[in-house]
């Protein structure tokens, strides 16, 4: 069964996501950020630069939020989460999953770290270098979501996976409001089962996020 190394909620929920939307049994460990326990040495043999998510089943270890998206899918083929090998579907899907890890959460983790986590020097021009780079990216995806359903074409995917939970990000930091398009996508997305069991009420974890009793990173 895999174990996964989770610290809710982070970029942990994608890999918690796609378990879920998988029906795949799995353990799972609470690595305590705000303790520090990711510098663990135990911790950082499975994830050497001591992040969440990362997985260990019977055959490997892995880490990448999006990396673990992607090789669930791919084992299982079955659960149609990922359009046919070689389709222009296929390319689209590829660009929206790298787009979420290369694109958004750079710019939604620069607004993050420089408004509201707790323990850091918070510097306004960076925090507005997050956001332009946010709403250039949100238009992008506005764009595409206009005209369908889900950001790969008309079927769920595990790019919504990816591109949803930046959506959280993005609602968790206030960078959604402005984007119409995107927070009806991100409302079907949050419609979905597997979806509210990978992401329970954290309204409690948000409200003591400027307190100082709680971080995430
Ligand atoms: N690119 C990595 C980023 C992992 C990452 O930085 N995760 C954050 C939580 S969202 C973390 O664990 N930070 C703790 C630390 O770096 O000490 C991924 O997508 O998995």
């Amino acid at each position: 069964m895999p174990e996964l190394y989770e610290s809710p909620p982070t970029r942990s929920q994608r890999a918690k996501w796609v378990l879920e939307e998988l029906e795949i049994e799995y353990t799972s460990t609470v690595i305590n950020l705000p303790e520090g326990e990711q510098n663990s040495d135990a911790y950082r043999a499975i994830q050497p630069l001591g992040g969440v998510p990362a997985i260990k089943t019977d055959s490997y270890t892995m880490f990448e939020s999006v990396a673990i998206v992607l090789q669930l899918i791919d084992e299982h083929p079955e659960k149609n989460l990922a359009p046919t090998l070689g389709t222009p579907e296929r390319a689209s899907y590829y660009q929206w999953c790298v787009f979420a890890g290369t694109e958004l959460d750079p710019a939604i983790m620069m607004v993050f770290d420089n408004t509201m986590r707790p323990e850091a020097q918070h510097e306004a021009n960076l925090a507005a270098r997050g956001r332009d780079a946010f709403a250039t990216r949100a238009d992008i995806l506005s764009k595409v979501l206009k005209k369908q359903d889900y950001i790969a074409g008309s079927n769920f995917s595990g790019a919504d996976i990816l591109i949803g939970h930046s959506c959280f990000m993005a609602a968790l930091t206030e960078l959604i409001g402005d984007y119409p398009v995107l927070q009806s996508y991100y409302a079907r997305l949050q419609q979905r089962p597997a979806h509210q069991r990978a992401y329970p009420d954290f309204s409690e974890f948000t409200r003591t996020l400027n307190t100082g009793d709680n971080s995430i990173q």
